[in-house]
């Protein structure tokens, strides 16, 4: 077995005590950024890729699939919630034997429990707890980013109904409907035995990967978010509970969220969301190896917009994702990545939906464009090379009360950017960049914006005849979410939008909080502390106000873009100023610059935790800059606070939480580091992973398990 990222983190924390950890082995990073030079660019500038060139805007965008839903015949076997067990479906695991057959499909065990979490209020139309199943594998295979480059090994998901090795980067994209409960049954087929290319499978690292999915800005079970240590291990696989809904509204006679609400806070309403890998220690590496997919929930605001031609058809083929992220290539032009660079992964090749700088032919009309910033450190200023201004309709998961125009934005790993680029003022063979601005030669913090030296991401190419009748604007100030209440901007929507948008307000204030990010022994901390996933760092009050958390970054000159699960916050200033207009409403990131302060106000609602809270720079996040949030019922709830206990950094999760064998989840404390013995897969084989027989409990709202 090749060595590992996390037995060589073992290694680098030991080493890093006598300072020899942080320093970045490769010199690659250096010398990357691009120059801007559309006749011919190096893949690699680093020395390595030297073998080999490229044409950029010669290749076409790619758009990644739509993931079949799986009705009829075609339904998940077993049902989620059932266990295959021989003689038949039981209610708890057995040990499996090796095939996705016979292994465990636990599930969150709050599935079940939220019956009017759907559209219609009425039940499930099949009967059942869920509305749409979907099944992903997780493969390697092989995928060519270089045009008439090698393909080389990616990690990719892959549609189950699809053939072994056709996975993409990004992976297929997850459609929903809001209030569509949906359950994903991941497949984690990245096993040591899994083959090689004599065999048509693909295996370059000969090793067993965990994985762990997130779906990042979901408000979801703790169960269901991809919690880092939650694993889905490899040969296994585990059914994801996603309930496409926003957070419950709070019942003001309990302070607690009802029991079987069908009220969901409309401020909130899920729209652009992302999946990717989560799992401890090694989430840098399954991202950029390829471990990213879209999953877009539509609602009737958006139909409504669609209808009136103020946004394209969500989902319809003016309706974009765009997934942007920086690699490294060696000279055989496999992806490379360096263990122990800490800093944060920076490549000198820039890639849009998986092709390096692919071109994009768009009609004299407007568009909708999904930017996602998958890339694991590098931060971009996004414009457009004619100067046109872009206009905004969303910011992460959330779509903004009105359109907000910019001429450029900042985006961070992590982010998404909902924006509206109109065409139709272009003529036919015009050429328009989409262009990065934002100078960064290492993980640790961009640097200069350099309007005059940009870096070419995306060349659109305009095609065809103008439209014959003008498209409806969408512009600054055009209505979306539209205002709930009076903020100052007066609440004049269009007629038939009501206002859905509304701030969290300080008169709910509960509780203030300060999580303080830092560097220590080469690693990253919060307040000072390594992530321990045993180790609640913060334990607020579920369902009840809200709470005011300040990010305060005082890591020197380094950047953190730092990312909240299971709630969105609202940025209410930066420094005692207000963020960019377009950052002033919902989001799930917030990027801390050098010595920044954000003060944030921020809900917990519907689930009980553990969940993560943590620095979006993958290499940071998986250097320990992450925390726990687990919200926990409080003393206005009798009963459940009786029961409930937040996690004290000694308690074993049960597996009943994890869907890992308890056995599995031993403490280990190394220099003041947490690591997670399950990652030492050799210990897990033939154990199985899912959820034995458990009790949810309703006034918890979650299961840790221990509660007897
Ligand atoms: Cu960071």
């Amino acid at each position: 077995m090749s060595i590992s990222r996390r037995s060589l983190l073992k290694k680098s924390v030991v080493a890093g005590v006598a300072g020899a950890v942080g320093v970045p082995l490769a010199a690659s990073s250096k010398k990357g950024r691009n120059k801007r030079d559309r006749k011919k660019t190096s893949v690699s500038e680093t020395g390595q890729g030297l073998f080999f060139g490229y044409e950029p805007f010669t290749q076409e965008l790619v758009l990644p699939r739509v993931l079949s839903r799986l009705d009829g015949g075609e339904r998940l076997d077993p049902k989620p919630g059932a266990y295959p067990r021989a003689g038949g479906l039981g209610r708890s695991p057995v040990a499996p034997t090796g095939s996705f057959e016979d292994v465990s499909h636990g599930i969150a065990p709050e599935f079940g429990h939220f019956p009017d979490m759907n559209q219609s209020n009425t039940g499930f139309s099949n009967g059942d707890t869920h509305e749409a199943e979907f099944g992903l594998v997780i493969e390697e295979t092989l995928h060519r980013f270089v045009p008439d480059g090698p393909e080389v090994p990616i990690f990719a998901y892959r549609d189950v109904t699809q053939p072994p090795g056709s996975g993409t980067t990004p992976g297929p994209t997850v459609v929903v409907r809001y209030r569509e409960p949906a359950v994903l049954r991941c497949s984690n087929d990245l096993t040591a035995d899994r083959g090689t290319l004599a065999d048509g499978q693909v295996n370059s690292t000969g090793n067993n990967h965990e994985t762990s999915i997130h779906l990042h800005g979901g408000h979801n079970p703790a169960h269901s978010d991809g919690y880092p240590d939650f694993y889905t291990l490899s040969g296994e696989s585990r059914d994801y509970w996603f309930t496409n809904c926003g957070p419950q509204v709070t019942d003001p006679e309990t302070n607690f969220a009802p029991v079987h609400g069908d009220k969901f806070d409309e401020a909130w309403i899920p729209t652009t969301l992302w999946y990717h890998d989560h799992a401890m220690d090694v989430t840098g590496f399954n991202v950029i190896k390829g471990l990213a997919g879209f999953f877009l929930v539509v609602d009737e605001r958006e139909d409504e917009l669609a209808r009136r031609g103020v946004i394209p058809e969500p989902g319809g083929d003016y309706d974009i994702g765009l997934a942007f992220t920086d690699r490294r290539f060696n000279a055989d032009g496999t992806i490379s990545y360096d263990f122990l660079d800490h800093n944060g992964y920076i490549g000198d090749v820039q890639t849009v939906n998986g092709k390096v700088q692919p071109y994009f032919e768009v009609e004299r009309r407007k568009y909708r464009f999904r930017m996602l910033n998958a890339s694991n450190a590098r931060i971009y200023e996004m414009r457009l090379s004619s100067g046109q201004k872009m206009c905004i309709i969303g910011t992460d998961t959330w779509l903004l009360p009105r359109g907000v125009e910019v001429e450029s934005f900042e985006v961070s790993p992590g982010m998404r950017h909902d924006v509206i680029i109109d065409f139709s003022e272009y003529e036919e063979g015009d050429e328009v960049f989409l262009e990065n601005i934002l100078i960064q030669t290492d993980g640790r913090k961009g640097k200069d914006l350099d309007p005059d030296e940009p870096t070419p991401l995306l060349k659109f190419n305009v095609v065809g005849e103008a439209l014959r009748e003008p498209e409806v604007p969408c512009v600054e100030g055009t209505t979306i979410r539209g205002y709930a209440v009076d903020v100052g901007e007066g609440v004049d929507n269009e007629p038939g939008l009501p206002g859905q948008w509304a701030p969290i307000r300080e008169d709910e204030v509960v509780a203030t909080r300060r999580f303080t990010a830092d560097r220590s022994m080469g690693a990253f901390t919060i307040n000072n502390r390594f992530f321990n996933p045993r180790r609640a760092d913060a334990v607020p009050e579920l369902g009840v106000g809200a709470e005011r958390w300040l990010f305060v970054n005082k890591a020197g000159g380094w950047w953190h873009p730092m990312h909240t699960h299971l709630e969105g916050h609202q940025v209410q200033a930066v420094n005692g100023k207000l963020p960019r207009r377009e950052r002033r409403f919902n989001q799930d990131l917030t990027l801390l610059h050098g010595g920044e302060k954000a003060e944030c106000l921020i809900k917990f609602r519907t689930f009980s935790g553990p969940f993560a809270f943590h620095c979006h720079n993958v290499e940071h996040e998986d250097m320990r800059m992450m925390a726990v949030c687990d919200p926990t019922p409080g003393p206005g709830n009798t009963d459940a606070f009786d029961k409930a206990a937040p996690l004290d950094g000694e308690r074993e999760i049960d597996s009943d939480v994890s869907g890992v064998v308890p056995s599995c989840l031993d403490l280990e404390h190394d220099h003041y580091l947490y690591f997670d013995v399950a990652g030492d897969l050799d210990r897990l084989a033939g154990r199985g992973v899912g959820f034995p027989e458990c009790d949810y409990d309703m006034l918890l709202r979650g299961n840790r398990g221990r509660v007897k």
